[in-house]
Formats: C-alpha cells, sequence, structure tokens
C-alpha cells in the first residue's frame, strides 16, 4: 500500500511495524507544536524525566490560548513557558503572535512532513500537506525528546472534491458536509485525505479550514495533495524551498471514496452542541442572532477576514447583536490594519479582539443567558463558550456577516451584493519578530517557575485488585470540556491540585458534593473510583488534563462503549485502563455508587483480552474488552508512562 499521500507520508517516516491499517506503527516526528494551556504540562513532564535539549529538527512553544490575564496566572505560565523554550532550544511565539495552528501553516509547516502537536487541530496543518497529528502532551513531550510517536496505522477515507463552490458557499460548507456524513462518531483509526478537480481549486488556507475540522470528526489527521496551489502560498509566505509536490498515485486505494460536488452545495450551520449536529443555514434562517464571533483556527485567515470587511463596509451590525473578530495570526492582521479593511470592520461596529483562541475557549466573550451566539470556530460543545446552556451555532464567516447585519441567521446568497472576489496576496507581511529563536547551544538559563506553577502528580503502580465505586455514570459524547472544562478555570492548567477540583462539574449530579470531593473522599478510604460512559467517551480536545486530574483524584478505569483516541491514549498514559463493554446494552447494568471489584487487574492488564468485573450491588458479572497494544499494558502495570519511562 503506496499509493495515497498519507501512505507516502508514513512510509517516509516509519520507524517501526509494518503500513497495515488497524497495526500500531512508530513514525519519526519532524516537527512539534505545543501550546500555552497543553504546553505548561509538556515542559514540566520534560523537566521531569531530566530533558536538557529537544531533539525534535523544529519545535514551537506558542502562547495564544489563554491570554487573558486575570490575575498572576496567565504570565506566570507564559514566562515558565519562555524560560523552558530558551532552556530546551525550542522557538517560542509570544502572546500576540497569533494562534498556533495558522502561525504554523504560515510560517512553518510543509508538504511531507509529520507534525505532532498538544492540541487536536494540528491537522490543520493538512491544508499544506503535512500530516498533522494531536496527541496528549506527554507524547508530544516524549516525540520532542526525540522517540517515535506511536500510533494505528489509520484506514484511509478519500473524499473527492469535484467542480466549483458556488458564490457564497465556501471551504467552512464543505467540512460541515463531511461532517455531516461521517458525523462525530465511529472514525477513530481512520484518516481522511482530500483529491479531485475541487481540490484543486482550494487555497490552502481554505483547505486548512477543512483538515482544521477534521479534527471534530474524530479522525487521526486531514491531508491535501501539495500542488501549485501549495507552492505559490509557500511562495507568498517567502519559503517556496521548502515546496515538494506530493500526489496520490493513480491506483491509490482508499477504504471508501466520498465524493462531493461542489456545486451543489449550499451555506451549511451547526447546531447546539455537537460539530456533528448539521443542518442547512436556509432550514434555521430567521432564527434571532445576539453575538457574532469571526476568527478561530478554523476561519481567521487573510480571505476569511477580507471578505468579511468587504460584506461589512459602509453598513451598521444589527442593533441586537454584538460583534467580535480575532485575527487568526499578527500577519494577518497588520496586512487587514495596512490596507485599511480593519477600518470597515470596525466602523460597520465590530469590537476587535487579540489575535488569539479567546471566545473559542470561553475566554471572555460569553454569550448572555438564552442569546444565540453565531460563531466561526470548529466546536461548540455545551457550555465551552463559558455560558452554561449556551446555544452556539458554527458557520462560515460569509453566514456570519450575512446573520449580523439582518440580526438573524441568513443566507448570505441574499445579501445585496456582489459576490467580494478577494486577490490573493503574491506576498504575505512576513515578519517573525514575535518568534523568539533559542540560543544556538545549551546554556544556563533561569527557569521562571512561579508559586502558581504545579508538577506532574506521582502515581503508584497498577494494583491487583480494584474496589471502588461508579463516581459518574454517562451517556454518549462526552467531551474533554464536559471533563476538564476550560474558561476562566484554564489558569490552573499549570496546577493539577487546583485544576482537579472542577474535572467533570458539569456532568457532576448536584446535591452530593462536587466530583472532586466524592472521589477524593473514596480515594482517601483506600479504594478508587470508576467512570461509566456509553459511546465516543472523551471527544473534542487533546487536553491530557482530561486524564491526569480524574487519576490525581483516584480514578483507575473509564468502562465506556468506545473511546476516541487522542483521550484513550491519554488515560494510558496516565494510568487509567480504558476497558470497553464487551456487550454494549451490559451499560444499563450500572448505576452511580454501584460498588464493583475486580480480582486479578494485574494479570488480565498483562495479556488477556477480557476481565471481568463484579457489581457487589448488582449482584453481578460483567465481561469487559481490553484492547490493548503490548506497550500500553506495560505503561499501564507501571501506573502511567512517566513511572514506565523511568
Ligand atoms: C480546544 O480547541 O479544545 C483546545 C483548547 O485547543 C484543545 C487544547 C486544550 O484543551 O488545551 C485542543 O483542541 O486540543
Ligand atoms: Fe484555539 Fe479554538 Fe483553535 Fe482550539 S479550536 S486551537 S481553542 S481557536
Amino acid at each position: 500500500m503506496m499509493g495515497t499521500v498519507i501512505e507516502k507520508i508514513l512510509a517516509e517516516h516509519l520507524a517501526e511495524g509494518k503500513l497495515e491499517a488497524g497495526g500500531e506503527i512508530a513514525i519519526r516526528i519532524d516537527q512539534a507544536l505545543t501550546q500555552d494551556v497543553t504546553g505548561t504540562m509538556v515542559y514540566l513532564e520534560l523537566e521531569a524525566m531530566g530533558v536538557e535539549r529537544v531533539s525534535v529538527p523544529l519545535a514551537v512553544s506558542y502562547v495564544d490560548h489563554n491570554t487573558a490575564q486575570f490575575g498572576p496566572n496567565n504570565q506566570n505560565d507564559h514566562r515558565y513557558l519562555q524560560s523552558m523554550a530558551a532552556k530546551l532550544g525550542i522557538k517560542f511565539s509570544r502572546a500576540g503572535n497569533g494562534i498556533c495552528h495558522q502561525v504554523h501553516l504560515e510560517r512553518f509547516a510543509g508538504p511531507g512532513k509529520t507534525l505532532l502537536g498538544s492540541d487536536s487541530h494540528t491537522p490543520t496543518a493538512g491544508g499544506i500537506g503535512a500530516l498533522g497529528i494531536g496527541a496528549g502532551g506527554l507524547d508530544v513531550a516524549l516525540a520532542m525528546a526525540g522517540e517515535p510517536f506511536r500510533l494505528i496505522c489509520p484506514r484511509i477515507i478519500g473524499v473527492e472534491l469535484v467542480g466549483e463552490l458556488s458564490e457564497w458557499v465556501t471551504a467552512k460548507d464543505v467540512i460541515l458536509k463531511v461532517l455531516n456524513i461521517l458525523s462525530t462518531v465511529g472514525n477513530a483509526g481512520t484518516a481522511v485525505e482530500y483529491f479531485g478537480t475541487g481540490a484543486t481549486g482550494l487555497s490552502v488556507p481554505e483547505r486548512a479550514t477543512i483538515t482544521n475540522m477534521g479534527a471534530e470528526l474524530g479522525v487521526t489527521s486531514s491531508v491535501f495533495p501539495a500542488d501549485d496551489k501549495t507552492r505559490e502560498f509557500l511562495a507568498a509566505q517567502e519559503r517556496e524551498e521548502d515546496y515538494v509536490e506530493l500526489k496520490a498515485d493513480k491506483d491509490a486505494e482508499y477504504e471508501r471514496v466520498i465524493r462531493i460536488e461542489l456545486g451543489e452545495l449550499e451555506p451549511m450551520i451547526a447546531c447546539p452542541s455537537s460539530p456533528g449536529n448539521v443542518k442547512t443555514v436556509a432550514e434555521l434562517a430567521g432564527t434571532e442572532v445576539g453575538q457574532v464571533w469571526l476568527g478561530s483556527c478554523t476561519n481567521g485567515s487573510y480571505q476569511d477576514l477580507m471578505r468579511a470587511a468587504r460584506i461589512l463596509k459602509g453598513k451598521t451590525v444589527h442593533a441586537n447583536v454584538s460583534m467580535a473578530v480575532s485575527p487568526g495570526s499578527r500577519g494577518v492582521y497588520e496586512m487587514i490594519t495596512a490596507n485599511g479593511a480593519l477600518a470597515d470592520l470596525i466602523g460597520a461596529g465590530c469590537r476587535i479582539l487579540e489575535s488569539a483562541c479567546g471566545p473559542c475557549i470561553g475566554v471572555g466573550f460569553s454569550p448572555g443567558s438564552g442569546v444565540v451566539s453565531l460563531r466561526s470556530n470548529n466546536r461548540n460543545f455545551a457550555g465551552r463558550s463559558g455560558t452554561p446552556g449556551d446555544m452556539v451555532y458554527l458557520a462560515s464567516p460569509e453566514v456570519l456577516c450575512a446573520s449580523a447585519l439582518k440580526g438573524c441567521i441568513s443566507d448570505p446568497r441574499e445579501l445585496e451584493m456582489d459576490y467580494p472576489r478577494i486577490d490573493w496576496p503574491k506576498k504575505f507581511l512576513v515578519d517573525d519578530r514575535m518568534i523568539i529563536e533559542p540560543p544556538a547551544a545549551k546554556s544556563e538559563v533561569e527557569i521562571l517557575r512561579a508559586e502558581t506553577i504545579g508538577e506532574p502528580p506521582r502515581l503508584d503502580a497498577l494494583p491487583d485488585g480494584l474496589r471502588g465505586k461508579v463516581l459518574l455514570k454517562l451517556g454518549d459524547k462526552v467531551t474533554t470540556d464536559h471533563i476538564s472544562p476550560a474558561g476562566q478555570h484554564l489558569k490552573w492548567r499549570s496546577n493539577i491540585a487546583e485544576y482537579a477540583k472542577v474535572a467533570f462539574e458539569a456532568l457532576n449530579e448536584q446535591g452530593q458534593g462536587s466530583f472532586a470531593q466524592r472521589a477524593l473522599k473514596l480515594k482517601e478510604s483506600g479504594k478508587c473510583g470508576f467512570i461509566v460512559a456509553g459511546q465516543s467517551y472523551g471527544q473534542g480536545s487533546s487536553r491530557e488534563h482530561a486524564a491526569i486530574c480524574p487519576r490525581y483524584l483516584g480514578v483507575r478505569m473509564v468502562i465506556a462503549e468506545n473511546f476516541e483516541r487522542i483521550h484513550r491514549d491519554n488515560l494510558v498514559n496516565w494510568g487509567i485502563i480504558p476497558a470497553r463493554l464487551a456487550d454494549a446494552s451490559d451499560g444499563g447494568k450500572f448505576d452511580p455508587d454501584d460498588k464493583l471489584t475486580i480480582e486479578g487487574v494485574r494479570a488480565a492488564v498483562k495479556d488477556a483480552k477480557q476481565m471481568t468485573v463484579r457489581n457487589v450491588s448488582k449482584g453481578c458479572e460483567i465481561t469487559l474488552a481490553l484492547e490493548l497494544t503490548a506497550r500500553q499494558r506495560k505503561i499501564l502495570l507501571a501506573g502511567g508512562r512517566l513511572n514506565y519511562s523511568k
């Protein structure tokens, strides 16, 4: 199997294993990236492992997620990150330089390269023909230390894009269509490769909108070929030398091919509270909107902002709508400032925010109670905006602008104006002064470690028997935003003891104390916690905190119908057993507070395919499937990856 672009990149980087879908392989990593709210843990882990200098060819530490700086925590994190980058030999992208995925696409990603990032939207780089993969912090730390990255060799789904998009229909509508077809569930272990005449017509940032939101499918990565459009983009970024042509062979084989006629697409929208809950804009037209946010790593490109400026120029955002804009990168921010487009946005009443993630994860600009918020980002999980019970819809910048003007969800094709065609800049503004180069060789660097910064928890090995209780019984599609909420709590990302206090806050039954209090009480009595859930447990982000915090609180096993890839790896890395229900209907045999026991856990984890859990409260036994590689089994026995590496 050598025919697809993804297979070619994997083959070129293969360090261990065979390129056979479903088996474990290890690949060499060319580039690694971190961001501030996952990065502090990555560097604390590298310190715990005694790593003094990274060995990956290129590593960049971005500060882009939490730049709000209420109290000292944020800047404490930023200063720690900056000092660690200098010590370890990592480039440091300062706060204000833009969102990691867009800056990386513009300044560093290259066709044929492998990129591992401690952020689930790392596949954005697939827009330029790189294989970007999101992973938990520990996996990224180990890749930085020079270890190959292990993953399940993906099955490859081909998406053939045919023809041309109609006016007012965009790349966002393409990925929303793909989400409509593939949904957010059941795609673990696959990757998506785009091709066809329609793919050729899209610019690199448009392709990146599509590969970015591929994360919402739950696939390992999404990739476009590298062609003339890729070369043009690289040349405009003054790095044409990074170009290599990359295309699938004529006889490339895909597990299945989905064909999308671009000309038949219409404006789409994802409804609350899942990116997979897709409808046409026409179906929702007229729904009152009170807030609009344009930006994020999905739609913060030059083209996106320019088109929005052209649509809004000389008009005024509806009186009942508050509209904000966050440019995706400082380069693009400066360009729209220089050419006057920013003035058009401001003139129309837009509130200009920093070039950062901000509202995407509830760092400011949360919607009011009962207010519909329309956004151009990629995720609308319940409460993620910072407002409990929020109603967030996701759509293209064009739909956002039309809706902002009318005060209700509106089809941009009904705007009485010509479609604004944006000339692609032959040259981008290239200015890397906000990226600090590390010293060329190892040197004495003072690590700035303020008192708000903790350390990774020390964990015990897996005991032979597990005795404990079901702490939570949950349904399908539990996201990492449910497990470890972001927003105002992000400031504790570098302090597990503090951050653990809000674990499962949104899903905890009221009146029995917080999840953390209940879990710690159980832990203190020498017992452990179990979580029981349905399908697709751990959707969404790569935040390993969604495994570290539960483990810190004494959770040793999650029993679910199935798991999402990144979160499952994080559970193993932090010594929590991800056990599947051998029979999905057995989920009904668990209730909150049920007492559970498992004997002979170590022997089972060592090499068995199944284990039995006894529900003492119900007097029954349930069979669990253990789908683990030999290496994952050893990590679990050791109590987690840090113990195993030692
Ligand atoms: C997200 O979009 O959910 C985040 C915030 O970027 C996360 C990373 C994190 O939780 O820090 C992600 O996508 O992995
Ligand atoms: Fe930032 Fe949102 Fe993109 Fe995550 S999805 S990297 S929070 S803009």
